[in-house]
């Protein structure tokens, strides 16, 4: 039977890709590299070292000389202009039903877990005011691979428990999608279908995430 949850952060709880969009454009535009949104959507979920090589790989030489005191700096700074823009996130910030889900998940007795590759992951959930949900908050600092790599699924799971075939991963990105398919999940997808094709189930937003309708699904596959 599911026992857990097991939740990314930004594109599920809460819409903070819109600020790492920002904050990502802005570094992007001092360094006179281009950066857009469809750019953008290939960072979801990526941990912020990895996304500034992404960036820096536009360069003429793939971004090869820079020194990783300049990325480390770099990567500093579209930080600190990122805690700026998240400064004033409150309740009124999360997602339409996710907060009506943590409830259902909790009458059921089941376990929720989160595994967001941000930082500033746990400081967000404080906040929206609903870190009280969690029964582990993985540290993300503590992953070695991240996304698409299974690890900070894993951990969810060890942390709270729970095998993984019990538990149910809740992504917006292709990356996050691949980790919890990689740690042997189910996978529930928010978003495009066709970009999320790798999801065992996919809603097109948040407010259709249903502990019933996702058990449904789930009975398909078997327990
Ligand atoms: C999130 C975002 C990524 C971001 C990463 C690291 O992952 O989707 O775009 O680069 O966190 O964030 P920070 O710079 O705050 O440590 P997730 O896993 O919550 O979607
Ligand atoms: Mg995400």
């Amino acid at each position: 039977a599911i026992q857990a949850f097991i939740f990314d952060l930004d594109g599920v709880i809460t819409d903070t890709a819109k600020y790492h969009y920002k904050a990502w454009k802005q570094l992007a535009d001092e360094l006179g590299l281009p950066f857009d949104h469809a750019f953008n959507e290939q960072l979801k979920g990526i941990d912020r070292m990895a996304s500034l090589e992404k960036i820096l790989s536009q360069m003429e030489d793939g971004g090869r000389s820079i020194s990783i005191q300049q990325k480390e700096h770099w990567a500093a700074h579209k930080n600190s202009v990122y805690q700026q823009l998240i400064e004033a996130v409150d309740e009124s910030e999360i997602l339409p039903g996710i907060e009506a889900l943590f409830h259902e998940l909790k009458e059921a007795q089941l376990r929720i877990g989160l595994a967001s590759a941000s930082r500033n992951a746990e400081t967000l959930l404080k906040q929206l005011k609903v870190e009280a949900y969690f029964d582990c908050i993985v540290d993300p600092a503590s992953i070695a691979n991240g996304k698409p790599a299974p690890d900070i699924f894993l951990a969810a799971a060890r942390g709270l428990g729970v095998h993984p075939s019990s538990c149910i991963g809740v992504e917006d990105a292709e990356a996050g999608i691949q980790a919890i398919k990689g740690a042997g999940m189910y996978a529930v997808g928010v978003g495009d279908a066709s970009i999320l094709s790798k999801a065992d189930m996919v809603v097109p937003d948040t407010s259709k995430l249903t502990l019933t309708s996702i058990k449904a699904h789930w009975s398909q596959v078997g327990e």
